[in-house]
């Protein structure tokens, strides 16, 4: 019985998601979900990437936060549309939060939509919202376990950033254990190493990106 309830929600929620799908692409536009456990370093990565391709592209950013308008208050100084959604305790963003942002978006006007989920390394693997695909972050400050003890979230994503090489000096953390151990739950994986302080990989991640979206449009 509780299995059952559990598959009703999810079912529902794939309905939803399936439907905000379609409206991205009668748009022809482009939506990552980006996940990461609390600071990985997601809003600062769409801070570089908005700025980095500020003049090839207009992107809006909806923030998932369980509390406060932090997130979407640092993604408005760059100029880019956001919306923030409080979840008020729950562990992720689903398809009916989702939509009920888009009268705040122009969609015609925007190349790219990114869905900032809720810091936590486990329940936003479990739900779409009508994204093309999910990108996840990993800190080198995490460890090199994290893709053996939360696989869903490594297997569910197309791409990985392993963000804050910056910091490799001065943590125990092989990124070539990292790569080993991602690859291992999910062979398809796109590895990116990169800094959102110093900048190392973000051209890669970026040229990588602006294929995407040429691709969808
Ligand atoms: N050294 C270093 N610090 C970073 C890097 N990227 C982000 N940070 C710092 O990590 C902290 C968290 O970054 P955020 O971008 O807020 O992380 P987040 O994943 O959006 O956090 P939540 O939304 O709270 O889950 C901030 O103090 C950032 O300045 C990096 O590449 N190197
Ligand atoms: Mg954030």
């Amino acid at each position: 019985m509780k299995v059952s309830v559990v598959k009703n929600i999810l079912a529902a929620n794939d309905r939803i998601a399936q439907e905000n799908r379609a409206i991205f692409d009668e748009k022809n536009l482009l939506v990552f979900n980006l996940m990461s456990s609390p600071g990985a370093g997601k809003t600062s990565l769409l801070e570089k990437t908005i700025v980095a391709l500020k003049d090839h592209l207009n992107m809006g950013v909806i923030e998932g936060d369980i509390q406060s308008s932090q997130d979407a208050e640092r993604i408005a100084e760059t100029g880019a549309p956001a919306v923030q959604i409080n979840t008020g305790g729950a562990c992720h963003l689903d398809g009916n939060m989702i939509r009920d942002t888009f009268h705040e978006f122009d969609f015609d006007a925007l190349d790219l939509l990114v869905v900032e989920n809720v810091g936590n390394l486990v329940c936003p693997a479990e739900f779409k919202v009508g994204e093309d695909f999910k990108v996840m972050i990993l800190s080198v400050t995490e460890g090199e376990d994290k893709p053996a003890k939360y696989p869903l979230m490594f297997h569910e994503s197309k791409v990985l950033l392993v963000n804050k090489i910056d910091l490799l000096p001065y943590v125990d953390c092989s990124v070539e254990r990292i790569r080993e151990e991602s690859l291992k739950v999910n062979p398809d994986l796109t590895i990116f190493e990169i800094s959102c302080k110093t900048g190392e990989g973000l051209d890669a991640w970026c040229d990588w990106l602006k294929g995407e979206i040429k691709a969808k449009a």
